[in-house]
């Protein structure tokens, strides 16, 4: 397997931090390719949690090159907030590279996040209000600022005195927030480049010759397949792509170079923030899998909404990131319940769809038609292979492959790296 890419397929959160550590350890090059600080993942290595928000998960390995591609929105302070955490902890990251051409998340972003949001009032999104939205508006408007301009204090006066005109004109105008000051922002993020000026590279180049030279490489998706700005539930997503063709995009590398495409997908469905979710139960069953699951963001720690499996949607992710394995999570969180429920289809009306809907009034209301299946009362966490799974449990990942057409390749049934069932 010379290049793999690894995506969400619900609404973020499946876990793909444990399962990036698990892949990374046969990889040379860990890659994150969109996205930014609003993504959490969460990886327990011999019983020691690390939170990370920007660098790849790769970085837990001493020996991996760790690359945050031109598709990421990088706030300066927080990598370097990351990195000094990560050296704090005794992670070695020496071997960190950064995309000349990724957008740096400036604090006009920061607060343009805040004023949006707020001024969205019930419409509002429930962004991570990191900044994310707006720099990469400012990227589709061809006005952002690169991690190559921050390394030219010339060029970088110039853009970010443009920049100031008009986000300060809108700030005062249109919200009644005070502007912001050139220099502050100026002396501060020249401050962040030469700390960073080291690692800035041409990635795509990196990665392909380390693809041509045999290496292996990861691509760690952030986010999910539903918070796709083109295919997710639009407008309530994130602002970039985080299916598998994103992934390309966001490192420079075209797509027949990919040989596998791995779907990190929880056994049961969660979302933060806004947005339709026509499996969520507003039950205490669905407390009960917030808390055993620990369902709370990684980042903002707003709990997540949790309801049953959705294979409409596991399916559309399938279709649309082309999936060739999935990685089922949290497997052991199911524990303990009579009986446990599938979307197979909604009913909208008198009609019953199988196909996740292109209008998002109708995803709005659909009512989710379900399968029930019997569940299991043993402790999952120490089983390590899939024939000592209770048969429940075996026949439930066996019915998600049969709705989905795509084998589970892996299972996790706890955080812990060993936690981790290979089926052949
Ligand atoms: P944004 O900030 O513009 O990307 O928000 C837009 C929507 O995307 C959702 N979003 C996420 N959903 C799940 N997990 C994410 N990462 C963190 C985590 C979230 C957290 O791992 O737990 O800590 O709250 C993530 N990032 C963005 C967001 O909720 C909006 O619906
Ligand atoms: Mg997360």
């Amino acid at each position: 397997m010379a290049a793999v890419i690894l995506i969400g397929s619900q609404w973020g959160d499946e876990g793909k931090g444990k399962i990036t550590d698990f892949l990374a350890e046969k990889a040379n090059v860990v890659v994150r390719c969109q996205g930014g600080n609003n993504a959490g993942h969460t990886v327990v290595v011999k019983g020691e949690e690390f939170k990370l928000h920007l660098i790849p998960s790769g970085i837990l390995y001493s020996d991996k090159t760790c690359v945050i591609g031109n598709g990421v929105v990088i706030d300066p302070k927080v990598l370097l907030e990351e990195l000094s955490y990560l050296a704090e902890r005794g992670i070695e990251t020496g071997k960190m590279l950064i995309s000349s051409n990724a957008h740096v998340i400036m604090p006009y972003h920061r607060v343009l996040d805040g004023l949006e949001e707020e001024a969205r009032g019930e419409h509002k999104i429930g962004t991570t209000k990191r900044g994310i939205g707006p720099c990469y508006m400012d990227k589709a408007s061809r006005i952002g600022i690169r991690i190559i301009d921050l390394m030219d204090k010339d060029e970088f006066a110039e853009k970010l005195r443009r920049n100031l005109v008009e986000k300060n004109n809108l700030f005062v105008k249109v919200y009644g927030h005070e502007a912001l000051k050139f220099e502050d922002i100026y002396d501060t993020y020249l401050g962040y480049a030469e700390q960073l000026r080291s690692m800035v590279t041409d990635s795509s180049l990196a990665i392909d010759e380390s693809i041509r030279s045999g290496g292996k490489v990861l691509f760690e998706g952030a986010q999910g397949t539903l918070l796709d700005i083109d295919h997710g539930t639009y407008p309530y997503v994130t602002s970039s792509n985080p299916i598998a063709g994103g992934a390309c995009i966001g490192a420079g590398i075209g797509p027949t170079r990919i040989d596998r495409v791995v779907g990190v997908i929880k056994a049961y469905t969660t979302r933060v923030g806004e947005g339709p979710f026509p499996t969520e139960l507003l039950d205490e069953i669905g407390e009960q899998i917030q808390t055993n699951g620990h369902e709370f963001g990684t980042t903002t720690g707003r709990p997540r909404r949790c309801g049953w499996f959705d294979a409409v949607i596991a399916r559309y992710a399938v279709r649309v990131s082309g999936i060739s394995d999935f990685a089922v999570t949290k497997l052991d969180v199911l524990t303990g319940f009579e009986t446990l429920k599938i979307c197979v289809g909604y009913r909208v009306g008198e009609e019953t769809i199988r196909e996740f809907p292109q209008s998002q009034k109708i995803f709005k209301q659909s009512q989710p038609v379900y399968e029930e299946m019997p569940g299991w009362h043993e402790d999952l966490t120490d089983v390590r292979s899939f024939d000592d799974l209770p048969e429940a449990a075996k026949k439930y990942i066996l019915r998600i492959e049969e709705l989905t057409g795509v084998p589970a390749t892996l299972i996790a049934i706890g955080p812990g790296r060993e936690q981790t069932i290979v089926r052949g």
